[in-house]
């Protein structure tokens, strides 16, 4: 190994300085209330390297760089970002005057004409082409290959220089800060957004408010009432019942119901319909097969099982859509050690059953294939029914408008987009 000379000095080397203590703090001359405030040589820490400079022309760089808010200091130390060096000064000269044996990383060597051209323009100019060129063997091994490397990123056709220095950043290191902090943030991220009614963009504005713990968002953070009930309930709602559960659950919405108006059908659907051994919710579609009893069940419904202490907590108490009514809660059963669990209720109009049973029973991903295969036979499928769809013709103009196909039963569905029928069991996919 070379040794390494005064580089360990130079751990790390800030481009641009604060205003602390530095030995020959920027001086703002005032001439009659007229202030300087172009302190355009703020990001310079200078030495100045007097040999082939001359005392005198040296002490005019010291006076110009202090007057034009820059930093001198008299040697070489871990503040310096350029050496002023004489115009015919090699870098063999320069790193025995410096006592270097290699350029730490953020230093420059740069002509004396380069603060001149600084000084007689009155700003900071570019360092290029007032450089001193140093061979490869007085860079750091860092530098070096950097320099290389970034040469070699920059020829991929495609790349540029910023994704060129990204490149560089993980060849040097193994990887990229800017992914780290994403990284980091996963595991936070998603802690948050399985607070029910908190997705990732809410998730992701908690992370910036500089939360990380389910205790700083209950604490500190706006919460809208549905994710206070997430919150509340957070642990109960990752955690999936048995469907002997989800069971007792679909049996005390139907005797509500069945206490509301005889008659009315009250079916689990979800995953309890698809056999699942857990459910992570209960899924309850109630109908009733006269056509016209369902009506006013809704919120008679909701007020009886609120009122008999079933009913913890309200998420979504109406979605209104078409003739369906859609609730999303929080029920407990009676007796002890009893978990909270999400609770869905639809109530729909008998002539959209089957329909509403088939999407309610699912799965998503089923519905979706449903629905897909559908289109592709002139139909369209929806939870209130299976129609002709509607044409369009040149610029989307309505041509035809859509008919409601006849589909008493789940199996009548089957039949209209010429599919084998599918056990609830078998609509896993
Ligand atoms: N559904 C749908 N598309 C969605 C969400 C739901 O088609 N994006 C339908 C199909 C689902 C049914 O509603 O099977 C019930 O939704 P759930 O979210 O309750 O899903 P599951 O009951 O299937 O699963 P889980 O056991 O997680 O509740
Ligand atoms: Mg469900
Ligand atoms: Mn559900």
């Amino acid at each position: 190994m070379e040794p390494r000379g005064i580089v360990k000095a130079f751990p790390k080397r800030k481009k641009v300085r604060d205003d602390s203590g530095k030995s020959v703090p920027p001086k703002i001359s005032k001439e009659e209330g007229t202030e300087i405030l172009d302190k355009w040589l703020k990001p310079v820490t200078a030495y100045v390297l007097q040999a082939g400079i001359g005392q005198a022309r040296a002490e005019i760089f010291h006076k110009q760089i202090v007057q034009n808010g820059g930093v001198v200091h008299n040697q070489l130390s871990l503040e310096v970002t350029h050496v002023i060096v004489a115009e015919d000064m090699d870098c063999d000269r320069a790193f025995r005057l410096l006592k270097l044996t290699k350029l730490p990383s953020g230093l420059q060597l740069v002509k004396a004409s380069w603060l001149s051209a600084c000084i007689r323009d009155q700003k900071l100019l570019s360092t290029t082409g007032y450089g001193v060129f140093i061979p490869h063997r007085y860079m750091e091994e860092g530098e070096r290959q950097k320099e290389q490397q970034q040469q070699e990123a920059c020829k991929i056709p495609g790349i540029g220089k910023r994704m060129a220095e990204k490149i560089l950043e993980i060849l040097e290191s193994g990887h990229l800060r800017k992914l780290d902090h994403i990284s980091e943030s996963v595991p936070v991220l998603e802690l948050f957004s399985n607070i029910w009614g908190a997705g990732v963009k809410t998730a992701q504005m908690w992370y910036q408010q500089g939360f990380r713990t389910l205790d700083d968002i209950r604490t500190k953070a706006t919460l809208t009432s549905q994710q206070a009930v997430g919150l509340k309930h957070y642990a109960d709602f990752l955690e999936r019942m048995p469907r002997e559960e989800a069971a007792e659950i679909e049996q005390t919405v139907r005797q509500a119901a069945l206490a509301l108006k005889p008659g009315l059908v009250c079916v689990a659907c979800g995953s309890y319909r698809r056999g699942k051994p857990t459910c992570g919710d209960v899924d309850v579609l109630v109908t009733h097969p006269d056509g016209q009893s369902h009506r006013g069940v809704f919120s008679k419904l909701l007020d009886s099982l609120h009122r008999s202490g079933f009913l913890t907590d309200d998420l979504v108490t109406q979605e209104d859509n078409g003739d369906q009514k859609k609730y999303l809660g929080v029920c407990r059963l009676p007796g002890p050690a009893r978990h909270h669990r999400r609770l869905d209720i639809i109530v729909v109009p008998y002539s959209e059953f089957a329909c509403a049973l088939l999407y309610f029973t699912g799965s998503a991903h089923f519905n979706r294939s449903m629905r897909a295969l559908a289109k592709t036979k002139g139909m369209s499928l929806s939870e209130h029914a299976l129609s002709s769809a509607v044409v369009r013709g040149p610029g989307g103009v309505k041509v035809a408008s859509g008919h409601t196909l006849p589909t008493p039963t789940e199996k009548d569905v089957f039949i209209q987009l010429g599919l084998p029928y599918r056990e609830p069991s078998e609509r896993d996919w």
